[in-house]
C-alpha cells in the first residue's frame, strides 16, 4: 500500500506539472489506494477523478499508455478521445465520460444493480463495486438517487465520499450543515462510518468490512474518508483562498508521513523507504521521458479524417 501511495504522489505530481488543468491528488492517497486496494479484479472500480490514475495502475494497466494519455500521445488507451484520467474499460473500472458530477455515482449503482440481478438469477455472482466521489459531489440529487435505490434494493454497493474539505474555492461548512456526511446514511438505512482518510489501515479496514457485508448480500454502506487537498483544485490554482495554517496542519498529518513511521514502528529501514521512494520516482521520470518521444494524437486517431472530408460538401 506505501508503494502505491508513493507512486500514486510521484505521478500526480508529474502530471500536475505538465498540466495546468491537472486535479492535483496530493495528501489524498491514502483514501485512494486504501479504499481501492484489493478488490477482487472482477469487481468494479469508480475512482473519484482525484488520484484515479493510481486505481488504472492497481487493477493493471500500463504506466506508459496512462502517461500517454496525459502527454495527448498515440500509446495512450483513450488516443484523446476522452480525459486523461479514464483508461481501458475491460479493467472493470468506471471510465470518467462525463463532466457532470455525480453521474459516476448513477453508473456505479447500475453496475451494482446489474450484480444484484445475476446473483438472484442463479447465476452466483458475488461481484460488488466500490464508488468513490468528492464531498462537493454528495450534494448532487445524483448522491440522494443512487443511494436510496442501492439502500432499498440492498445493492452489492460500498460508498466511499472522498471528503478533501474543499469543493474548488467553497470551505465545506459553507455546503454540509450536518455533522457528517456519513451521517446522511441514518436517513436512507444503512450503515454509515467517518474514518481518518489519513490512515490507509483505517480507510482500507472500513472499505473491506463493508466489501464484505455487500458480497454477502447486505446491502450498501456509505463511508466517509476526512482527508485534505494540500494543493489547489487544478495544478495552477494557488488556493490563495485558504489560511495557510490550515494548510500547514494538514501538511504535518500528510499520510505519506504517517505511513512511513508507521513502518519504521515495525522495523522498516530508512534506507529501505528511501529506495523504494527513489524507484517509484524513476519509474515515472522514465515513463514520461520515454512517452515524450512519441507521435501526438491527430486528427487520424481522434476519426477527424472522414468529418473533414464532409465539410466543404455542399
Ligand atoms: C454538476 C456539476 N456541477 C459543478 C461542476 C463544476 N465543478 C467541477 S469540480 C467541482 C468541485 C467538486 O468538489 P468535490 O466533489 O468535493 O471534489 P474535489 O474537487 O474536492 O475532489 C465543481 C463544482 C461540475 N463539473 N458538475
Ligand atoms: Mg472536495
Amino acid at each position: 500500500m506505501f508503494r502505491w501511495m508513493v507512486l500514486c504522489r510521484e505521478l500526480e505530481s508529474a502530471c500536475a506539472r505538465t498540466s495546468p488543468r491537472w486535479f492535483p491528488s496530493e495528501g489524498e492517497e491514502a483514501t485512494i489506494v486504501g479504499t481501492f486496494v484489493g478488490l477482487r479484479a472482477d469487481d468494479v472500480a469508480a475512482p473519484h477523478y482525484r488520484g484515479p490514475l493510481v486505481v488504472y495502475l492497481m487493477r493493471g494497466a500500463e504506466l506508459d499508455r496512462l502517461v500517454g494519455q496525459v502527454l495527448g500521445k498515440v500509446n495512450g488507451y483513450t488516443k484523446g478521445h476522452a480525459v486523461a484520467f479514464s483508461g481501458p474499460v475491460r479493467l472493470n473500472v468506471v471510465p470518467w465520460v462525463a463532466a457532470d458530477l455525480g453521474t459516476s455515482l448513477s453508473v456505479a449503482t447500475g453496475a451494482a444493480l446489474s450484480f444484484g440481478y445475476r446473483r438472484e438469477g442463479g447465476r452466483g455472482d458475488d461481484r460488488v463495486v466500490v464508488v468513490s466521489f468528492g464531498d462537493g459531489t454528495a450534494n448532487r440529487g445524483d448522491f440522494h438517487e443512487a443511494i436510496n435505490l442501492a439502500a432499498v434494493w440492498k445493492l452489492p454497493i460500498v460508498f466511499v465520499c472522498q471528503n478533501n474539505r474543499y469543493a474548488i474555492s467553497l470551505p465545506l461548512s459553507s455546503y454540509v450543515a450536518g455533522p457528517s456526511i456519513a451521517a446522511r446514511a441514518a436517513g436512507y438505512g444503512i450503515p454509515g462510518t467517518v474514518v481518518d482518510g489519513n490512515d490507509v489501515l483505517a480507510v482500507h479496514d472500513a472499505v473491506q468490512k463493508a466489501v464484505a457485508r455487500a458480497r454477502a448480500g447486505e446491502g450498501p454502506t456509505l463511508i466517509e474518508a476526512q482527508t485534505y487537498r494540500l494543493a489547489g483544485h487544478w495544478a495552477e490554482d494557488l488556493a490563495s483562498y485558504r489560511p495557510p495554517e490550515e494548510v500547514e496542519e494538514w501538511r504535518d498529518r500528510d499520510p505519506l508521513l504517517r505511513a512511513r513511521s508507521a513502518l519504521r514502528a515495525i522495523g522498516i529501514s530508512d534506507e529501505a523507504l528511501a529506495s523504494l521512494e527513489n524507484r517509484a520516482r524513476q519509474e515515472v521520470e522514465h515513463a514520461f521521458a520515454r512517452v515524450r518521444q512519441l507521435p501526438d494524437v491527430g486528427p487520424a486517431e481522434l476519426g477527424l479524417d472522414e468529418a473533414e472530408q464532409r465539410v466543404g460538401e455542399p
